[in-house]
């Protein structure tokens, strides 16, 4: 079509940069029930019974395992869900977020 083109000014440069990803790690305590970690896995985590089992197992052992890596919105999310379903059972689980 004529009269469209665009000028385009080499001096500026277009720099971007990836979007910023947030790894969602799960905290172990002596009293928030291995199943129900596992089916927070599962529910929230979208885990399937298999890797919800082994990351239940290395929060379990080692003191903390990464859950899910996301970006900020859906980490924060998520984390807060688990947490919320842990608080309305009672259970200490903690959750915390770390950048990539
Ligand atoms: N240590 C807990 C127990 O023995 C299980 C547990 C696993 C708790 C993972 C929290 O994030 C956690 N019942």
């Amino acid at each position: 079509m004529a009269g469209t083109d665009i000028q385009l000014d080499e001096k500026i440069k277009v720099v971007v940069s990836e979007p910023k990803r947030w790894k969602v790690i799960l905290l172990n305590d002596d009293s928030t029930p291995m199943d129900f970690v596992v089916s927070v896995l599962i529910e929230i985590f979208k885990h399937n019974p298999d890797t919800a089992q082994r990351v239940m197992s290395e929060v379990h052992e080692t003191g903390s395992g990464i859950a899910g890596v996301y970006s900020f919105e859906i980490a924060e999310a998520k984390a807060v869900e688990a947490t919320n379903q842990a608080r309305t059972n009672n259970h200490p689980l903690q959750i915390k977020l770390e950048e990539e």
